[in-house]
């Protein structure tokens, strides 16, 4: 019924031209009223886009964009949509808008499309289609008050930062939300090289199928057994794509941090903050929980007028955005509302103030909901300069500790056989399609390791109880020592909470292992992204792995444990652990076992650098 109603409404919207606004019925108790236009563009290419007006008003109001890949015409009336109801009761003027080649708007979607040639007056991209629809929104819709602000989530927080790029004098306040910052290093597609298989391959399908949202239709309930099946991932094109995804043929064109990744790259798109510019991450983000702390990172060097925000919570992907916030998965959150307050007493009052000058603009630089102790701090800085890093180390016999390993006679090393015919999943299986019906996706960072904990590649290490909380507030990173017996290697790092034994606050938690921290490297990246390098059989490398922002305490009770494994599959790709020039086109005689030795000897004191607060 929607679709049809969709394509009624696209017929009036084409007959309906640019000038003539085209009301849409509304429901009778909505307090805002509806119309649709198409907006040209300066080469133009018009975008369909909704414009939500309320009905009774007593000032003048500024406008709220979202620019969105994922469809705009079934948005309800903004105080009916969950996210945005808290300023819709405020009163804005809010617009909804497809991007180029998406939906209902003309021209031809890219995937995070590249900055425009400015010498050239005609190039556009999503920071110009912002400023032309703020340009027409100003000129055409009556009674604003020349303000304008953009937020969304995921893609729309990327169109929202990348307004920022070039914004219209009118553009006052962006708050990106889940934005990726950096496809190659983390966030949706790879992470520090390693390449997101199932993420990119059935995002990919979403988008570039067709003009609208679409699933791959698989056959397998478990992807985990088709990615198998699968084989090498020259597959892809030769069985399922055949070229038609552009986004996948660019994965496979760049494999490594070439221009193609650079250039795309937040930190070198934006300069110094033009506008005021709020970034929200959430802790247990599973697409894109870096993009907005390193966004964050790269405009605080440049921010000279205090125009630079972070606010962290626990949240997967976009939770801010509905429901109350008060679990994540099986985490609980004593009762906050943390998703609710986020969109109340941080969202909502943000944009009054930067856009109607409303409250007293006293917003903390960086905000972060504290997990384990559950509670909302502020901080001066982001990561706050009070925390102290302190090394725990791997130590033989499956501790870890404080304490450095000395030189005594125990194993300098634990090591496990990596297999990329039997790789580690993820989430314990069925590994469902990830946007597909019940698919836990959404959750996955959330669940209990136990599933991986004592599989004979993985490999763990814990502390003793903990006699106090240890609070690690900023960036973890881990400092591995470690060899293979292949040529290439990826290394996977998660950094857990484990449980007491006998939790009596929530029995069916007790001894569950929640991930704080984790990252995978690949290891043929190890000197340089751009030149990978084979590794050398047998030898013992360093690897730095960036296990990115946290802010929590391991209670008092609790221990903290740390796994390592080498697969992470399917949403890592299998790394064939023979080093190979490009493994999207790696032949399925390439994938062989490895043996895998992580060292705990002094000289190789493999250890996580925790941030910790005293
Ligand atoms: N994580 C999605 C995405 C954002 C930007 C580029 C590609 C994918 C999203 O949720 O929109």
């Amino acid at each position: 019924m929607n679709a049809l109603f969709n394509k009624i409404t696209f017929l009036v919207v084409l007959i309906a031209g640019v000038t003539n606004l085209a009301a849409q019925p509304t429901k009778p108790d909505d307090k805002y009223s509806r119309m649709e236009v198409m907006i040209p563009m300066r080469d133009g290419i018009k975008l369909n886009t909704v414009i939500y007006t309320p009905k009774q008003r007593s000032e003048k109001l500024p406008f709220l964009l979202t620019r969105t890949p994922y469809g705009v015409n079934d948005n309800e009336s903004p105080e009916r949509q969950t996210y945005i109801k808290d300023m819709a009761a405020d009163g804005y003027i809010f617009v909804f808008q497809d991007i180029r080649g998406r939906y209902q708007s003309e021209g031809t979607f890219k995937m995070q499309r590249f900055s425009r040639d400015k010498k050239d007056p005609k190039s556009i991209d999503e920071a110009s289609d912002t400023y032309d629809t703020i340009d027409w929104l100003l000129k055409n819709i009556p009674d604003n008050n020349g303000n304008a602000g953009i937020y969304g989530i995921s893609y729309d927080g990327w169109t929202s930062i990348i307004a920022a790029a070039d914004p219209h004098p009118a553009l006052k306040a962006v708050s990106e939300q889940a934005t990726p910052s950096d496809m190659f290093m983390n966030d949706d597609f790879h992470h520090n090289g390693a390449f997101r298989l199932s993420y990119g391959f059935e995002y990919s399908v979403l988008t570039e199928a067709a003009k609208t949202d679409s699933l791959y239709n698989f056959h397998e309930y478990d992807t985990y057994d088709w990615y198998l099946k699968l084989g090498p991932l020259s597959n892809i094109n030769k069985k399922y794509a055949h070229g038609t995804l552009p986004t996948w043929n660019n994965f496979i064109a760049h494999p490594n941090y070439d221009q193609f990744w650079q250039a795309q790259a937040l930190r070198n798109r934006l300069d110094e903050p033009r506008t005021a510019i709020q970034h929200v991450s959430g802790w247990w983000d599973q697409e894109d929980m870096v993009g907005p702390q390193d966004a964050y990172n790269a405009l605080e060097k440049r921010d000279t007028k205090h125009q630079n925000f972070i606010v962290l919570g626990p949240w997967r992907h976009g939770g801010w955005g509905g429901g109350e916030g008060t679990s994540l998965g099986n985490i609980k959150f004593d009762d906050q509302h943390t998703a609710a307050y986020f969109r109340k007493e941080i969202q909502a009052k943000w944009f009054a103030w930067y856009l109607k000058g409303k409250g007293d603009g006293n917003f903390a630089e960086a905000i972060s909901f504290q997990t384990g102790s559950n509670q909302w701090k502020n901080y001066s800085a982001w990561p706050p300069k009070e925390s102290v890093i302190k090394n725990i180390y791997f130590r033989a016999g499956g501790k870890l500790s404080f304490e450095e390993p000395s030189a005594t006679g125990s194993k300098p090393f634990d090591s496990y056989v990596s297999d990329p015919a039997k790789p580690v999943p993820y989430r314990a299986r069925p590994v469902e399609e990830t946007y597909g019906p019940g698919s836990r996706w959404y959750t996955w960072l959330t669940d209990d390791q136990r599933f991986a904990d004592g599989r004979p590649d993985v490999l763990s290490w814990q502390t003793d109880t903990l006699n106090e909380d240890v609070t690690i507030t900023g960036n973890v990173f881990a400092k591995l020592f470690a060899s293979t017996t292949g040529s290439d290697a990826d290394w996977v790092v998660k950094l857990i909470d484990v449980y007491p034994e006998d939790y009596k606050k929530e029995p069916k938690m007790s001894g569950y292992e929640l991930m704080i921290a984790d990252d995978v490297f690949r290891g043929r990246f190890r000197h340089s992204f751009t030149k990978p390098e084979p590794i050398i059989p047998g030898k013992v490398e360093a690897y730095t792995i960036d296990l990115h922002g946290a802010d929590h305490v391991f209670k008092k009770g609790h221990k903290i444990m740390v796994q390592i494994q080498s697969t992470w599959f399917p949403v890592i790709d299998r790394n064939p652990q023979k080093y190979v020039p490009n493994i999207f086109e790696a032949k399925e005689s390439d994938y062989q076992q490895a043996t895998q030795k992580v060292y705990h000897s002094v000289g190789f004191a493999s250890c996580i650098e925790l941030p910790v607060v005293k």
